[in-house]
């Protein structure tokens, strides 16, 4: 494909995640023309593998103004084509921690004419640009890397490996095939037996199906994004911070024995049994003067409304009442998963009135029940909706996709009047040209830059 962004410079940028103080090592991705000269400026070496291409070797980052050796580090060199760009590309392994990495890239840049920082995304860019990949497995990439649950980054990584674009391009072989015969016949229309069009329409019909089973799958795919909401909702101190805490086996939430010390909404992003789920602790409800906490408690009101499902909590210790009816009045029945008695621990077993309908008996403190509240979790989520989903198509791709699908349902007129063959070649022409903008085949440098610019630096 012919290069419409320039991209003559050699660029750097640093590659890993960076988390200060705490990663042993970092990753400088340098990809460009001048990649390996730049490199060789500033890398002391005494290896015999030195600058071979796909190896790993050993030496030293010198800053030749100060003459100093500044770290040590590993070198992996990839020449052009084989490399993720397309490019030749070197990487820097030094050790990690701000000061270090930032020193060696100042080093790289300053000691070198031509280097410059990487733009958000500029890698994936050139990766596409070069022909490596195509658009969607460019987005699939920032879709793994922002991936927020183990679901959701098994499926991104499905499109990194092709499977968005080859869906994609079946759909297009179709199509192309049915505007083959229509062409042909636009042309020679003499020499062909009568036109089918009843065949021509189931044909379409077709194709029109397994786009919307790609697109109902998607909506579906949605919840792999941002998981599954579950609100936990009670009133305070009744053991929903410790229940966040708990199925996050992290403390995320601050809890105390204060009432009123959750005041706004904390979310956690998990996966229980393969169902990404968001778990929501919310402000705990109770009348109060304080204001702060009044804005929480609108906010637990709204998030009955807005989430998925919802938990509702209540202390055995201080026993099921009216207020708890009220607030259970407001949630949906069929989107509550169950009512929580906690703090089983403190009560006489034998004394628990079992008499609410879907209860749940819990101790969060002794992580009592934990594993009956997840089989309730997982049957209400249900891990079935997501079976059979294995890509993820996101908004603009979304867009395109229904595109050409108003292309196809133009057809069913033309198809229904016998109209001539050039209406319905001028429609599938524009449903394949849709599909070719998903793969990125159509595309314009506006929309390049825009896609590439929601990436991270370096990737
Ligand atoms: N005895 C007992 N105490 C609990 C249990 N769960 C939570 N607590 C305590 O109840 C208090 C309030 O808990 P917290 O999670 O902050 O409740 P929230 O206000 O609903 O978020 C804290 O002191 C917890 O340690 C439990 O199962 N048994
Ligand atoms: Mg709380």
């Amino acid at each position: 494909m012919e290069s419409i962004i320039n991209n003559e410079d050699t660029i750097a940028a640093i590659a890993s995640a960076i988390s200060l103080g705490k990663g042993g090592i970092a990753v400088i991705r340098v990809s460009g023309k001048e990649a390996i000269n730049s490199c060789k400026n500033i890398v002391e070496t005494k290896s015999k593998y030195a600058w071979d291409s796909h190896r790993v070797f050993h030496g030293f980052i010198k800053d030749n103004l100060e003459n100093k050796l500044i770290d040590e580090i590993l070198i992996s060199v990839m020449h052009s084509p084989n490399t993720f760009t397309g490019e030749d590309i070197v990487e820097l392994h030094c050790h990690g921690g701000l000061i270090v990495v930032n020193k060696v890239m100042k080093t790289l840049l300053s000691n070198n004419v031509g280097v410059r920082i990487a733009n958000p995304g500029e890698f994936s860019q050139r990766a596409f640009l070069n022909g490596k990949i195509d658009l969607t497995q460019a987005e699939s990439i920032n879709q793994l890397i922002n991936a927020k649950n183990d679901r959701s980054a098994e499926i991104a990584f499905n499109g990194v490996k092709g499977k968005i674009k080859n869906k994609i391009d079946e759909i297009k072989n179709d199509l192309i095939e049915q505007l083959s015969e229509i062409e042909a016949r636009v042309d020679f229309d003499e020499d062909f037996s009568e036109f089918n069009y009843n065949q021509f329409s189931n044909n379409i019909k077709n194709i029109k199906e397994k786009i919307e089973i790609l697109l109902e799958n998607t909506k579906r795919g949605v919840h792999f994004h941002n998981g599954i909401s579950i609100a936990l909702i009670g009133k305070t101190n009744v053991g929903k911070s410790s229940l966040l805490n708990l199925l996050s086996k992290n403390d995320k939430a601050i809890v105390t024995s204060i009432p009123g010390t959750t005041r706004d909404t904390i979310e956690v992003n998990l996966t229980i049994r393969d169902v990404p789920i968001k778990i929501i602790d919310t402000a705990g409800i109770r009348e109060t003067t304080e204001y702060i906490e009044n804005i929480g408690i609108k906010k637990s009101f709204e998030m009955i409304k807005k989430s998925d499902y919802i938990i509702y909590l209540y202390s055995l210790e201080k026993g099921f009442n009216k207020d708890d009816e009220e607030i259970i009045n407001t949630i949906p029945k069929e989107k509550l998963i169950t009512i929580l008695g906690n703090k089983k621990d403190l009560i006489d077993s034998k004394k628990i009135k079992n008499n609410l309908p879907n209860i749940t008996l819990m101790s969060i403190k002794n992580n009592e029940g934990e594993k009956e509240l997840i089989e309730k979790i997982v049957k209400k989520c249900g891990s079935k909706e997501f079976e059979n989903i294995d890509i993820f198509l996101n908004e603009r791709q979304i867009s395109k996709l229904t595109d050409c699908l108003k292309n196809l349902n133009d057809t069913d007129p033309i198809i229904a009047n016998q109209l001539p063959f050039d209406l319905l070649s001028i429609e599938l022409r524009d449903g394949i040209k849709n599909l070719s903008r998903i793969t990125g085949q159509e595309l314009t440098e506006e929309l390049l830059n825009n896609i590439f610019s929601k990436f991270c630096i370096g990737k």
